[in-house]
């Protein structure tokens, strides 16, 4: 395996972020190339691509564009969602940070492609840098007269807005994106109708994410078949795997999709020295851990479904035999907890329960029955909430049990954390 740098193949340039460096890379070339084709055939090249969506669900984008209804005459919107906040989740904002011009051009083709003339890039608020960043290239795209009336003398018309949100985990779900992005209070709705019938101001909207749509140029420039020769037949293309944790080189590593753990661990210098991989998240806390036997799984769509899994956003948090599971689990339950929106009472009160027991758990204080309440109230959260959130909550906690079920009895039989407190590492 090679990594395969595209979105990241200049971010060490200087001034990477400029559009004078974007364009020396053949940025807006693209561009160009799609306002003199058919909206449909855009479409049809992203959907032969078969790029899926990056932000972790891994939906067709091509699909979804085409269930934008055309010639209806109504408003269409796209709306970027940039609200990283999964814990370990760090790819969307170093590209923005890095090359905010991938991003601009991937929305002006994909607004194009389903016909809005309006497209909204949502960021999560705490990030002034990237939010500023992609202000500056968002001016520097309507100067050089790439956004606003007549775009390139073609006739097509874009407005591109990029909103600042205010901190809530839940508004990178999609629809409590919209109604933040509405002015209301972020919180799920109900789906169908998917954003693509009834999306902002219950018009037909897409919704993709960030890296998503700035892959988007590249398979416009270079076709949907060269996308194909990257990853495997069901998950084609290149995409950005995020290393975290114990690992000796953190960071993005630009990889096919079907890659393995094991590959990239060898470009990011292997685990952290001395130390023996423990667990793992292949695409953020959400997603079930998995564990040292699972280093050669594809990382792909299918690869990690089948091994209990989920790609979700590639967002690889390596820990090693330092780490206590208990307390993991504790600290993602706790921020689940405590981003849970309140709509709906499984999620509200199952995660406030589960931190609460989880808590007893790490210091202790429990017993074995404890561990079967734990079962229980998640098996009341997952698949029983409004959103996706609810099931993210149990997914740590179940694949935890089924892995590291002897350190939970550990700290009951000891009456304390079974890890040396001078050593232990604490993530989450
Ligand atoms: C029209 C249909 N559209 C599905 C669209 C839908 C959405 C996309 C995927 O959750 C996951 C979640 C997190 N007509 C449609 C349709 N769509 N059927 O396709 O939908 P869905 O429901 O499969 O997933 P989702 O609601 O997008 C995303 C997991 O990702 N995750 C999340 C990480 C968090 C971040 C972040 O911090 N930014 O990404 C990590 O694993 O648990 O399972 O657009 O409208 N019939
Ligand atoms: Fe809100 Fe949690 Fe219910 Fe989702 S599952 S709607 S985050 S309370």
């Amino acid at each position: 395996m090679t990594l395969t740098p595209v979105l990241s193949r200049y971010w060490d340039e200087a001034e990477s972020w400029s559009i004078e460096t974007y364009r020396r890379h053949g940025g807006y070339e693209a561009l160009h190339k799609a306002l003199y084709r058919d909206p449909d055939e855009i479409i049809e090249t992203v959907k032969e691509s078969g790029l899926r969506g990056r932000g972790g669900a891994g939906f067709s984008v091509g699909t979804k564009w085409s269930f934008i209804p055309q010639n209806d005459g109504a408003p269409h919107y796209l709306v970027v969602n940039a609200d990283e906040s999964e814990p370990g989740t760090c790819k969307d904002m170093p590209l923005l940070l890095a090359t905010p011009h991938a991003l601009v051009e991937g929305a002006i083709i994909a607004a194009y492609a389903i016909r809005a003339n309006h497209a909204f890039v949502y960021v999560r608020g705490e990030v002034a840098s990237v939010i500023r960043r992609l202000r500056t290239a968002v001016q520097e795209a309507y100067d050089a007269g790439l956004l606003g009336r007549d775009i390139q003398g073609t006739g097509f018309d874009l407005e591109l807005v990029v909103h600042a949100g205010a901190g809530a985990y839940i508004c990178g779900e999609e629809t409590a994106l919209l109604d933040s992005l509405e002015g209301r209070r972020g919180q799920p709705r109900l789906r169908p109708p998917f954003p693509a019938v009834a999306g902002l101001y219950a018009r037909p909207t897409v919704v993709n994410n960030v890296e998503s749509i700035a892959s988007v140029p590249s398979i416009v420039q270079r076709g949907a078949q060269w996308f194909r020769s990257m990853g495997t037949e069901k998950s084609p293309g290149f995409t950005l795997y995020s290393l975290s944790g114990h690992v000796q080189r953190p960071g993005q590593y630009e990889a096919p999709l079907g890659v393995t753990l094991r590959e990239l661990l060898d470009y990011a210098g292997g685990v952290r020295a001395g130390h023996t991989l423990k667990f793992w998240t292949p695409g953020g806390s959400s997603t079930p851990i998995l564990t040292a036997e699972h280093l050669d799984v594809p990382l792909d769509y299918e690869g990690v479904g089948a091994a209990g899994s989920m790609l979700g956003t590639k967002a690889l948090q390596i820990f090693d035999d330092t780490t206590c599971v208990v307390r993991s689990v504790l600290r993602w339950t706790e921020f689940y907890a405590h981003e849970s929106c309140g709509k709906c009472t499984p999620c509200r009160e199952g995660t406030y329960w589960l931190a609460g027991l989880l808590r007893r758990l790490e210091a202790g204080d429990a017993d074995e029955r404890d561990i079967d309440t734990v079962l229980d109230v998640t098996d009341s959260v997952v698949g029983k909430s409004f959103c996706a959130l609810g099931d993210g909550a149990g997914s740590p906690i179940l694949s935890s049990l089924q892995y590291f079920r002897d350190e939970y009895l550990a700290h009951i039989e000891l009456g304390r954390c079974p890890f040396d407190p001078a050593l232990a590492t604490v993530w989450g």
